[in-house]
C-alpha cells in the first residue's frame, strides 16, 4: 500500500481575536483535518497560533456538533427538540417572521448577530437580510465602543504604526490586554524585540496575568484608574523635560493647556487613585520618556469600564507627549480597522436600509426582550429573532433579564449555531451551521494589516449549512430576495468585494493567500498630521461629536456631558460600597474564546472550574478559605463559585476568568448575571470589568 503524504492547505482563523492568524491546515490521509499551524510566511502570524485553535479538529469533529435542523417540542428552554428537514425549518421561520410582521410591523423582527465568525460574508450578510425586510437594526456595543472611541478621539482614525514594528522597538508597553491569552502574536513580536534588541516589556493590568509574568516591569492597578496613571506619567514627562516640545507644537491641539492641567496630577495624586506606589509611577514615566522607540500596545480590557473611553484616550495621549510616533518601533497602536476600506455593499446592501428604522442596542438585549420602553425606543416589542454567530444567553450582561426575555412564550427565536449553546437551548428552531473550514470567507486583521482568504478546505458533514445559505433561503421565502447579493455564492461575494475595493480578484487571492495593506510609514505614524481636520492629535476631544466608527446612532449616551475635557481620572465607575465591598473584573480565559471552546474537553480541563480569585487578606476578612464555595452577588443577581487565594491584586479587587456555561456554576447562573448593561459614555457599551459585588461563604 502506498502511503500518501498528508496534504496541506490554508485558511485564516475566523474567531473574534485581533490576531486573525494565517493558518496552515493539515489534511490527513483519510481527508480529515489534522493539526492547524500558524503560517510561517505571514509576517504577523510568524508561525505561531494559540493552542485552542491548533487543536481545532477537536471542535470540528466534536460529538455534540449540531447536525440537523431542530424544532422545539417541550416548553421553552427545557431543551427538548425534534429533527425536521431544512425545508420545513426554513418554511417555519419564514411563516413566523411574516406573522410577527403582520401583527407588529417589520421592526418587531430583530436579527441579532456578532463575531462568532469574523468572515466578512458569513458575518455581515445578515445586514442585507435585515435591510431587505426593514427589520430592526443592531447597534454593536458589546466589545469595541469605548476602546475605539477613546483612541479615535485622539488620533482621528482607527489605525496606527505597523504592528510588526513591535519587533524593532526598544520598549513595548502592553496596556490593558493579556495577549498570552487573548492575542498571542503580540507576545511573539514583543519577545523578538527583547531577544534581538534587549527591549523592555512593561505590562499594565489589574492582576498578575500570564502576560505580566513575562514582563520586565508589571504595574497592577485598581480597575478603571488607568487615566490617572496616564496623567501622572505625562505630568512627570513635562516636569522632567522628557516631553518633546517641538513635536507637541507641531502635532497636537493644545499642549500648553495640557501641561497646565497636568500640573496637579502628580504621582502622589495618582498613587492614591490607582493603588500604585509613587516610585513605580516615577520609574515607568522616566522609562517611557527616555526610550524613544516605545511602542504602546493598548488593548480592550482597560476600556471595559464605564469610564473606559477616557482611559483609552488618556493612555494614547502619552505617545503625543513623548513624540514616540516619530520613530520606527514607536507610537501607539490599538487596532487597524480603518486601513481596509472594503466595499461591502453587495454583502450588506446599505441602500435598502430604511432611514427611520430603529437601532436596538446589542448589550441591552435583556431589557429589549423584557419590554423596557427606553430600550425599545418606544417602538414595537421584539417578537421574532434570527440569531447567528453569538451566544447572548452566556455573553450578554444583565443575564437574569436576558433569560427572562428568552423564556417569553410570545417570542419566536431561530438560532443558527454549531453547538447547542445556552442560547440555542432557548430557541424554537435551531439550524446547524458549518464551521470555518467548511465554508468560504475573507477576513481582515484588527491587530495587523492583512486581508486574508479562508477558503473552504473540507466538506461539512451532511446537515450543517453556512450563514449565507440560511439568509438567502429565508429572503427567498419572505419574498425579499430582489437584491443580487441574495443570489451569489460566498466565492462570488468575495470576488465582487475584492474587485470593487481595488484589491484584485479571488483567483489572485487564492494564489497569494493574503494581501498586506500596511500603509506607508509616514501615514501610519501620522507624520503628515493626525487624521482630524486640523491635522492634530486631540488632547481635548469633542466627545459628543467624535469621529468614532462606533458612534451611537441615537446620539451620545451615559453621562457624557460630564466627561473630562482633557485627560483626567473620571469617577464614572461602579464603585465599591459597604454592601458591595469588591470590584469584579471578568477577564477572558486563555482556553476559551468568549463562550466558544467552553464545549471542548481539553479547554474545560485546562480551565477546571469557575473561580473567583481574591487576596488572602480580603478573603479572610470575609471568613473565606482557599477553595471555599462562595456566593458572589449584587443587585442584579447571585452566582456561586469557588474562591481561590492569589497574589498580585490590589485590595478590594476580585477576578473571575472566562465565560463558562451558566450550568458550570453550582447555582446555574453564569458570570454575566452580575455585569451591567447600562451604557458607558459617550457611545454605550457594556462595562464587563467594572462591577461592584459582595462575596460571602455559602
Ligand atoms: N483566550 C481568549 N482570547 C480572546 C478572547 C477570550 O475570551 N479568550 N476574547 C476575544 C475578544 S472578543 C476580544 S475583544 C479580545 C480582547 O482582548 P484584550 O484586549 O486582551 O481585552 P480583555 O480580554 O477584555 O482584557 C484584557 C486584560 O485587561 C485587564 N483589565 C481589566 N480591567 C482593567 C483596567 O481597568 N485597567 C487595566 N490596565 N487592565 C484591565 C484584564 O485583567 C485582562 O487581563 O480578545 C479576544 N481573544
Ligand atoms: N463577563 C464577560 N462577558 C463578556 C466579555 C468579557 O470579557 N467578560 N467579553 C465580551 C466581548 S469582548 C464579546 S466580543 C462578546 C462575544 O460574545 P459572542 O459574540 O457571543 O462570542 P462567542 O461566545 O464566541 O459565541 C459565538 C458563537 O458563534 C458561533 N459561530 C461561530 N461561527 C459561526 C458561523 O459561521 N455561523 C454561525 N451561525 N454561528 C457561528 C459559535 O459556535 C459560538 O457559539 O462577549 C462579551 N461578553
Ligand atoms: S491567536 Fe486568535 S487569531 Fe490566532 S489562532 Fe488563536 S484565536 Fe485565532
Ligand atoms: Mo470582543
Amino acid at each position: 500500500m502506498t502511503k500518501h503524504e498528508p496534504a496541506g492547505t490554508f485558511s485564516a482563523c475566523p474567531h473574534d481575536c485581533p490576531s486573525t492568524c494565517a493558518l496552515d491546515v493539515e489534511v490527513l490521509n483519510d481527508g480529515r483535518i489534522g493539526r492547524l499551524r500558524g503560517a510561517s510566511g505571514n509576517a504577523y502570524t510568524a508561525g505561531v497560533i494559540c493552542a485552542k485553535v491548533a487543536r481545532y479538529a477537536e471542535r470540528l469533529y466534536h460529538p455534540d456538533r449540531l447536525l440537523k435542523p431542530l424544532r422545539r417540542v417541550g416548553p421553552k428552554g427545557e431543551g427538548r427538540f425534534e429533527e425536521i428537514s431544512w425545508d420545513e425549518a426554513l418554511d417555519l421561520v419564514a411563516e413566523k417572521f411574516l406573522a410577527a410582521e403582520a401583527e407588529h410591523g417589520a421592526q418587531t423582527v430583530w436579527p441579532y448577530h456578532y463575531a462568532g465568525t469574523m468572515g466578512q460574508v458569513q458575518r455581515d450578510s445578515i445586514h442585507r437580510f435585515r435591510h431587505a425586510k426593514g427589520y430592526s437594526l443592531q447597534f454593536d456595543t458589546i466589545c469595541t465602543n469605548n476602546a475605539w472611541t477613546g483612541i479615535v478621539a485622539g488620533t482621528g482614525k482607527l489605525a496606527g504604526p505597523d504592528p510588526r514594528e513591535m519587533a524593532v522597538s526598544d520598549q513595548v508597553v502592553i496596556w490593558g490586554t493579556n495577549p498570552v491569552a487573548t492575542q498571542v502574536n503580540v507576545m511573539t513580536h514583543a519577545i523578538t524585540a527583547r531577544k534581538k534588541r534587549g527591549a523592555r516589556i512593561i505590562v499594565i493590568d489589574v492582576y498578575n496575568t500570564e502576560t505580566m509574568k513575562q514582563a520586565d516591569i508589571g504595574l497592577v492597578l485598581k480597575p478603571g484608574t488607568d487615566a490617572a496613571l496616564a496623567c501622572a506619567i505625562m505630568h512627570v514627562l513635562f516636569r522632567d523635560g522628557l516631553a518633546d516640545r517641538a513635536y507637541l507644537e507641531k502635532y497636537t491641539d493644545c499642549p500648553a493647556e495640557l501641561e497646565a492641567h497636568l500640573a496637579q496630577k502628580t504621582p502622589e495624586w495618582a498613587a492614591d487613585i490607582t493603588g500604585l506606589q509613587v516610585a513605580q509611577i516615577e520609574e515607568v514615566a522616566r522609562l517611557i520618556g527616555d526610550v524613544k522607540r516605545t511602542y504602546l500596545r493598548l488593548g480592550y480590557g482597560f476600556t471595559r469600564t464605564r469610564n473606559g473611553a477616557v482611559s483609552m484616550h488618556a493612555a494614547a495621549s502619552i505617545g503625543a507627549v513623548t513624540g514616540c510616533w516619530q520613530y520606527e518601533g514607536g507610537g501607539v497602536f490599538h487596532n487597524n480597522g480603518a486601513i481596509y476600506e472594503l466595499n461591502k455593499s453587495m454583502i450588506e446592501a446599505p441602500e435598502l436600509r430604511r432611514p427611520e428604522t430603529r437601532f436596538l442596542d446589542q448589550s441591552l438585549i435583556g431589557r429589549v426582550l423584557t419590554g423596557d420602553e427606553d430600550a425599545l425606543q418606544d417602538g414595537p416589542p421584539v417578537t421574532a429573532m434570527l440569531i447567528q454567530n453569538t451566544n447572548p444567553v452566556s455573553v450578554a450582561p444583565e443575564q437574569e433579564l436576558v433569560k427572562k426575555g428568552f423564556a417569553r412564550e410570545d417570542l419566536f427565536v431561530c438560532v443558527h449555531e454549531q453547538f447547542m449553546t445556552e442560547t440555542a437551548k432557548m430557541a424554537d428552531v435551531v439550524l446547524p451551521a458549518t464551521q470555518f473550514l467548511e465554508h468560504d470567507d475573507i477576513y481582515k486583521g484588527g491587530g495587523h494589516q492583512y486581508l486574508m482568504l479562508g477558503p473552504k478546505v473540507t466538506e461539512a458533514p451532511d446537515g450543517p449549512r453556512e450563514n449565507l445559505f440560511v439568509l438567502n433561503e429565508l429572503a427567498k421565502r419572505l419574498g425579499a430576495d430582489q437584491h443580487p447579493g441574495f443570489h451569489m455564492t460566498a466565492r462570488e461575494h468575495i470576488d465582487w468585494m475584492l474587485q470593487n475595493s481595488g484589491y484584485g480578484t479571488l483567483e489572485e487571492l487564492e494564489e497569494n493567500r493574503w494581501i498586506d495593506l500596511q500603509p506607508d510609514f509616514d501615514s501610519a505614524h501620522y507624520l503628515g498630521g493626525f487624521a482630524h481636520a486640523d491635522g492634530k492629535f486631540h488632547f481635548r476631544p469633542d466627545w459628543g461629536r467624535s469621529a468614532s466608527p462606533n458612534k451611537s446612532p441615537i446620539g451620545p449616551l451615559g453621562p457624557w456631558t460630564t466627561m473630562p475635557e482633557l485627560p483626567d481620572h473620571w469617577e464614572y465607575l461602579e464603585h465599591a460600597s459597604e454592601r458591595h465591598p469588591f470590584r469584579l473584573v471578568t477577564a477572558p480565559a486563555r482556553s476559551f474564546l468568549n463562550s466558544t471552546f467552553n464545549e471542548t474537553d481539553s479547554s474545560l480541563k485546562k480551565e477546571k472550574r469557575p473561580e473567583v480569585w481574591m487576596l488572602q487578606a480580603d478573603a479572610e476578612d470575609h471568613g473565606i478559605n482557599d477553595g471555599d464555595l462562595v456566593e458572589m452577588g449584587n443587585n442584579r443577581g447571585t452566582v456561586t463559585l469557588h474562591a481561590r487565594y492569589v497574589e498580585g491584586l490590589t485590595p478590594g479587587t476580585v477576578i473571575s476568568e472566562g465565560i463558562w456555561p451558566n450550568e458550570a456554576f453550582p447555582n446555574g447562573k453564569g458570570i454575566n448575571t452580575l455585569t451591567g448593561a447600562d451604557p458607558s459614555a459617550p457611545y454605550g457599551g457594556a462595562a464587563f470589568h467594572d462591577t461592584a459585588v459582595w462575596v460571602q461563604k455559602v
